[in-house]
C-alpha cells in the first residue's frame, strides 16, 4: 500500500507501483486526491470519493457522464475533464467497498486557495458562468441530486436548530455569540423560501462548489482554462455558484483564516468576479435572477457559516479540522464575511446595476 493507494486500484488503469509515482496534493475537506506520474512523463490525477459525504457515487459518475455527452455534442471544443474508464470501461472503480475515479491531468495550470489578482476572479468566473451558458437548454431532470438538500437553505437552518437542540453544553457555550447571529439573520432564509418557487427562478445545471481552488487557470497568464471537482454538478439555483464565488473571491484569506481583522472584502474582486460571471450570463439571467445578484452572496456565505457551526455543534463529525474549535472559527469567519457584505450593500449593489444595464 502507498500512500492509501492499492496497486489493485493503479492496475485496474492499466498501471503498477514499478511504472507510476504517487503523490497526494489538493486541499478540499471531502475526497483524497493523488498526482500519478508514469516513468513516461504522463499525468494523471486519481481520487478517491468520500463515500460518507456521497451515498450514491454512481449519481455522480452518471451525472458527470450526461454532462459530458452533451457538451461533446453541441460544444466539442470545450474542455470537460471527465473520468477517463478503467481498463473494464467502468467509470469508477470499486476497491473494497471504497470508489476511485481517474481524470486526465490538465498541465500547465494552477489552482489557488485565495487570490492575488483581479484578474484570477474574472477569469474563474467566466469559466463557472461559461458552463452554465453552455448547459443553458440542458435538460436538469437528467441529473440526480448527488446530495440531497445540499444547497438547501431551510433544511440546512433545520439541521442547525436539531444541533443547537441536542449539543453538549459547552460547546453551545462556546458557541454562544455565533448562535445569536445564526438565529438574527434567520430573515436570510425566509428570504430565499419567499423566492425558491418563482417561475422565473429556474433550476440550472450548477457545480455547486465554486470555490477558487475548483478551477485551473494558467499558470503564466492565469487565463480560465477549466473547472474541476466535478462531484456536486447537479441541478439547483444561479445563486449557489454565483454566491460561492463571491465567498471565497473577495477575501484575501480563505475561511481557515482566525484574524477576524484580515476578513474583508475587496471591490476591484466583486467587479472582477461580477464582470467575468457576466461576461457570460447576463444575457440568459431572467428578471428575479438579476434581482438576486448581491443576495447570492448573502445566502452562500450564510449557508457556510451555518454549516461549519451546526458541524461544530455537532462534535465536528463533517469537516476535518486541526484543532478542536476550528469549526467554530471557521463559522466566526463566516459571519464576519457576511457582515462585510452588509455594510459594503450600497456600493456592491450599485457595482452590478451599472454592469447590468
Ligand atoms: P478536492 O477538492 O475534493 O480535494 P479536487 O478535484 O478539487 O478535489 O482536486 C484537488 C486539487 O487537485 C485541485 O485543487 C487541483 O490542484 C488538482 N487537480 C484536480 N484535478 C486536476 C486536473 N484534472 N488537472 C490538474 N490538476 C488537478
Ligand atoms: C467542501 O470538497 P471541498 O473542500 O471542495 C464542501 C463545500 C463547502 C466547502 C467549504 C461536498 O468542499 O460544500 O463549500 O467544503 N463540499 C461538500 O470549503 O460538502
Ligand atoms: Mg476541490
Amino acid at each position: 500500500m502507498e500512500l492509501g493507494v492499492n496497486e489493485e486500484i493503479l492496475m485496474a488503469y492499466g498501471f503498477t507501483y514499478k511504472t507510476i509515482k504517487i503523490q497526494q496534493i489538493g486541499s478540499g475537506h471531502i475526497n483524497r486526491t493523488y498526482l500519478l506520474s508514469t516513468n513516461a512523463g504522463a499525468k494523471y490525477i486519481l481520487q478517491n470519493i468520500n463515500t460518507n459525504v456521497f451515498k450514491d457515487p454512481y449519481a455522480i459518475a452518471t451525472n458527470i457522464k450526461a454532462v459530458a455527452d452533451e457538451l461533446t455534442l453541441h460544444h466539442p471544443d470545450y474542455l470537460f475533464p471527465a473520468p477517463v474508464a478503467a481498463k473494464n470501461g467502468d467509470l469508477m472503480f470499486k476497491h473494497d467497498e471504497k470508489y476511485w475515479r481517474l481524470l486526465p491531468f490538465i498541465a500547465n495550470t494552477t489552482a489557488f486557495d485565495t487570490l492575488s489578482e483581479p484578474k484570477q476572479a474574472y477569469e474563474a468566473a467566466k469559466q463557472f458562468g461559461k458552463l452554465s451558458r453552455l448547459l443553458n437548454h440542458f435538460n436538469t431532470s437528467a441529473l440526480k441530486p448527488t446530495i440531497k438538500g445540499f444547497h438547501d437553505l431551510i433544511w440546512r437552518y433545520e439541521q442547525f436548530v436539531e444541533a443547537l437542540n441536542q449539543a453538549a453544553t459547552t460547546l453551545k457555550n462556546n458557541a454562544q455569540h455565533e448562535i445569536e447571529i445564526a438565529l438574527r439573520h434567520h430573515f436570510i432564509v425566509a428570504y430565499y423560501h419567499s423566492y425558491k418557487n418563482r417561475n422565473d427562478f429556474p433550476d440550472r445545471v450548477m457545480h455547486h462548489d465554486t470555490k477558487i481552488s475548483n478551477v485551473l487557470l494558467d499558470e503564466i497568464d492565469y487565463h480560465g482554462v477549466c473547472v474541476i471537482d466535478l462531484d456536486t454538478l447537479m441541478p439547483g439555483k444561479f445563486i449557489s455558484d454565483l454566491g460561492d464565488m463571491m465567498r471565497t473571491y473577495l477575501c484575501a484569506f480563505s475561511e481557515n483564516e482566525k484574524d477576524l481583522e484580515k476578513i474583508k472584502i475587496r471591490i476591484p474582486y466583486f467587479k472582477a468576479t461580477i464582470e467575468g460571471y457576466l461576461s457570460e450570463m447576463k444575457s440568459i439571467l431572467t428578471g428575479t435572477e438579476k434581482e438576486l445578484v448581491l443576495f447570492a452572496g448573502k445566502y452562500i456565505i450564510y449557508m457556510q457559516a451555518l454549516r461549519f457551526l451546526t458541524d461544530y455543534l455537532n462534535g465536528s463529525i463533517y469537516y476535518p479540522i486541526s484543532y478542536a474549535e476550528q469549526n467554530l472559527d471557521r463559522a466566526k469567519n463566516q459571519f464576519k464575511l457576511l457582515s462585510e457584505l452588509f455594510e459594503n450593500e450600497k456600493i456592491l449593489q450599485d457595482i452590478i446595476e451599472d454592469r447590468l444595464i
